[in-house]
């Protein structure tokens, strides 16, 4: 385990190596628990470096068994060898030099996931961000690149499938029960993007030809037996494939694309060069064992992973410091596929309800950093929802601000001048200035600040000068380490609606740049003044969410009513109706923490029951909107003394109270929405599913038995509503005899699929209430519960903490204590997905002080442990200072 060393590494100490490393040769000779790793690596100096600097190539945890230079043995006081480096010195100043170097590993004991490891019987290996140096000495880092060839050697019976980056070279038998095979990938790339399978797989194959007609072999591998359930993968695949040529140009580049989908992994995917390795999670799909949202997530994380291969390894980057040059973007790209594939309206609103619960919250906490963040003492702790979401936020104002034709053609020109390079966010914010002669310097504050911008807006309309005028301020919040922000330049799209819907054009407008209907906030207050409007009109401001920011904008329950009304953007209907949710909410916790009545507001009754019933609007819309802002949402909106069991009790009250004056109409979409036809993951069924199962939980609410559910369980033919049925049986009715006894009968049923086992485990984690920690311990206890495996723990310990604010957050602390125990457990085996799941705890100062006292105690107990990875000595830090 990598041990805290207290060490910062910072964007401003960037320097180019003094060695150029021009070819790697790996050799792996695999066994479980002795490998041999050889690596012929030839260097030459960089001009210009100093002529006495040494090699000092990472290593983490290394056992070095050999080492050559040159091809002869070096003599020992020209190197010094620790587990963390292999420094060389006395090299030559300018021709190339070989150096030899051979390692031995235990991929059986690699319990992080991180480097070379095993999973269920499968060698496979995660580079990212720093796992390389796991696997050999090396220049560790994004901004070495070379051309690789790899040489497997294993067991034949074994590993009948030896992979690695690139084209297959070929391939025999080597001395008794061996075979070797040989990869060459003629792409330059760092070693993050290094990648090694080997075992026994079955195999998906198609094909795919390019825009210039080249045949690609495309091949899936997964477990033998389960072949069937990559179908999906595989289509969409292919999709992403044909929509990179044709939205952004990008053809892919290599003989062969190969998946490969692994059980134990610590992230989502990796996009190794032509070697993605991936969660099954996010591989595996079929109607009896996936879900809707398990079908959505597939097409979206293969199409992230694809479009890696251009943005991401073909312009990598040139320190981690750039993260979000490869990520912001790549989700961006994939965020627009889906919506491509998908409603784009429906799959906005579904960004925005995640960038707000996971995003904003870490904007507004002790681990608040910029989307290009300056400084870092652990770089696996940066993989964050800032760095992707926020990041791919940032990439879309550009696109809203250059238009689309002025967005290509600064990804035109990104791609041609950094091909093939490491490059910077400056590179690639320059790339658009240059091909658009637009100055993006304010823009570019983005990547540096911290902090959701908050934008409070007033409006006032003058009847006899028919103008209206908009002010707004815009003041970003003080984040670690920065206290003072400058004004950012915030493009708000905007529509002025009339009291019969229709939008108004004014006939000018002054107090700051408005380009067709892109408003630009660049100052810290600004009045825009509209001319030639008729009538009053509703103001319906940051439209599809053009802009990653609050607004405090106080509109009458009227003009939003008539929002969610007429709004052409179904983004801004939806944000109506959340806007006239969030008040009633608020209100309803205060009320349940002293015992007072609750009420629905009247307007947000009509407007969601309206809603609901308005067969002219899409069955997913219809789902979105009757999806009330959750409990964490209204936390954030409280803001401070958070009480969750108040929280869920006006939440719960408010739901009710809807769903009894709504009887009639969600009895209505729920028999009206069944569907004889065989189950297809569209969006369109999916949609009709998901408004079904909305009704079904409005049902359970107001007839207050777990008969529907119950039966809904019998009946599902499919696991969207197979699951939505135990759902409702298991957080409504939890003591239910069938609850039990569909509880049992899941478990039964799909003993053998760990992946719809975490769903039996999610289920039961979110059930709210003080009982839920008791569960959780008694869960953990049962034989399947696999702690080695990291799908599971999220699904149980991750799920709890993240997903269960009454039962994570139980007034006696207890859910802390007990967390902060399986935090340090786990930081033993696995300090990425430790560290990854303490962040459950990043709010805890917005909690009332006696929870709060309670998850500071958990927070100091982990703080105070002698032996912590450098990831939770981090995060631990962070989160208490
Ligand atoms: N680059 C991958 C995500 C990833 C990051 C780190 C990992 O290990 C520490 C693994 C995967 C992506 O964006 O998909
Ligand atoms: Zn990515």
């Amino acid at each position: 385990m990598r041990t805290d060393t207290g060490r910062i590494i910072h964007l401003a100490d960037y320097r180019p190596t003094d060695f150029v490393l021009e070819r790697v040769d790996l050799t792996f000779e695999l066994d479980p628990t002795e490998t041999k790793v050889e690596a012929r690596l030839i260097f030459h100096r960089r001009e210009g470096a100093d002529p006495s600097a040494p090699l000092v190539l990472d290593g983490d945890d290394l056992n070095m068994t050999g080492l050559m230079f040159d091809q002869m043995e070096l003599a020992a006081e020209r190197y010094t060898a620790t587990p963390e480096s292999l420094t060389i010195r006395d090299l030559p100043e300018t021709v190339p030099f070989e150096i030899t170097v051979t390692t031995q590993i235990n991929p059986e004991a690699n319990t992080q996931l991180m480097g070379l490891y095993r999973s269920n019987g499968i060698y496979c290996t995660q580079c990212e961000a720093e796992g390389f140096r796991r696997i050999t000495y090396f220049p560790d880092r994004p901004d070495v690149l070379a051309v690789y060839t790899v040489n497997i050697i294993a067991d034949k019976d074994a590993n009948p499938l030896l992979l690695s980056n690139g084209n297959f070279l070929g391939g025999a038998g080597y001395g008794p029960g061996k075979h070797f095979a040989a990869w060459f990938d003629p792409h330059p790339k760092p070693s993050y993007l290094f990648a090694l399978v080997a075992g026994d797989l079955g195999v998906v194959e198609d094909t795919f030809t390019t825009m210039s007609g080249r045949e690609v072999a495309l091949k899936i591998y997964v477990e033998h037996g389960k072949e069937a359930r990559a179908a999906y993968a595989m289509d969409a695949l292919k999709r992403s494939m044909k929509w990179d040529e044709e939205v952004f140009g990008r053809e892919y580049d290599l003989d062969i694309f190969m998946i490969v989908a692994v059980s134990d992994f610590n992230m989502g995917a990796m996009e190794n060069k032509g070697l993605n390795i991936f969660n099954d999670k996010y591989v595996l799909a079929d109607p009896e064992t996936a879900t809707d949202q398990d079908y959505a997530n597939i097409e979206a994380i293969i199409a992230h992973e694809y479009f890696h291969n251009w943005t991401g390894n073909r312009i990598t980057c040139r320190d981690w410091f750039q993260l979000c040059l490869k990520e912001g973007l790549t989700v961006y790209r994939d965020h627009e596929f889906s919506a491509d594939q998908r409603s784009r309206p429906v799959k906005r609103i579904a960004e925005v309800r995640h960038l707000r619960s996971e995003q904003f919250p870490e904007d507004a906490g002790p681990l608040a950093h910029p989307v290009r963040p300056t400084a870092y003492r652990e770089i696996n702790n940066f993989y964050t929802t800032t760095v992707y979401e926020k990041g791919s936020e940032v990439t879309r104002m550009i696109a809203t601000i250059l238009g689309r034709d002025g967005f290509k053609k600064g990804m035109d020109l990104y791609f041609e001048r950094h091909d093939g390079e490491a490059a910077t966010v400056e590179d690639f914010v320059k790339s658009f200035e240059d091909a658009n002669g637009r100055d993006l310097k304010q823009f570019s504050l983005w990547y540096n600040q911290a902090g959701t911008p908050q934008i409070t807006v007033s409006s006032s309309y003058d009847a006899a000068a028919k103008t209206l005028t908009l002010s707004l301020e815009q003041m970003i919040p003080a984040t670690p380490g920065q206290s003072n922000k400058d004004p950012m330049h915030i493009p708000l799209r905007f529509a002025l609606i009339g009291a019969n819907g229709g939008e108004q054009a004014p006939t000018s407008v002054t107090g700051g740049e408005v380009s067709g209907d892109v408003l630009h906030l660049t100052e810290r207050s600004q009045t825009f003044v509209f001319s030639g409007i008729a009538s009053r009109p509703v103001v319906s401001l940051n439209r599809s969410f053009s802009a990653p920011v609050t607004l405090h904008f106080s509109q009458t329950t009227d003009d939003l009513a008539l929002i969610a009304r007429f709004e052409t953007d179904l983004f801004s209907r939806w944000q109506a109706i959340t806007d006239l949710a969030l008040p009633n909410l608020t209100t309803a916790a205060g009320a349940a923490a002293k015992g007072k009545p609750i009420s629905c507001d009247k307007g947000l009754l009509d407007a969601l029951l309206a809603i609901a019933a308005d067969e002219s609007l899409e069955p997913a819309f219809r789902a979105q909107a009757l999806t009330l802002p959750s409990e964490s949402d209204i936390a954030r909106e409280l803001g401070s003394n958070n009480d969750p069991d108040a929280i869920h009790a006006g939440r719960q009250a408010i739901l009710k109270e809807i769903a009894v004056a709504g009887a009639a109409t969600f009895e209505a979409l729920y028999k009206g929405l069944v569907s004889d036809a065989a189950y297809s993951p569209d969006a369109a069924s999916a949609g009709r599913r998901s408004l079904r199962n909305a009704a079904l939980g409005f049902l359970a609410l107001s007839e207050n038995t777990p008969v529907a559910a119950a039966e809904a369980f019998a009946k599902a033919d499919n696991m969207t509503d197979l699951s939505q049925a135990l759902t409702v049986l298991a957080h409504r009715f939890p003591d239910a005899p069938e609850t039990h006894a569909a509880l049992a009968s899941f478990e039964t049923r799909f003993a053998s699929n760990a992946l719809v086992l975490d769903k039996w485990f999610q289920i039961q984690a979110t059930i709210p209430g003080d009982g839920a920690l008791d569960r959780i311990m008694r869960l953990m206890q049962s034989p399947n519960f696999t702690a080695s495996n990291p799908n599971r723990v999220r699904a149980l310990v991750g799920t709890f903490a993240f997903g269960n604010p009454t039962g994570f957050n139980r007034a006696d602390g207890a859910a802390y204590r007990f967390f902060a125990e399986q935090v340090l457990a786990i930081d033993k085996r696995n300090p990425q997905l430790a560290a990854r799941l303490l962040t459950a705890m990043r709010s805890w100062r917005l909690l009332e002080p006696t929870r709060a006292d309670h998850a500071r105690e958990a927070l100091m107990t982990i703080e105070r442990s002698a032996s912590l990875s450098n990831d939770v000595r981090d995060i631990v830090d962070r989160t208490l200072k």
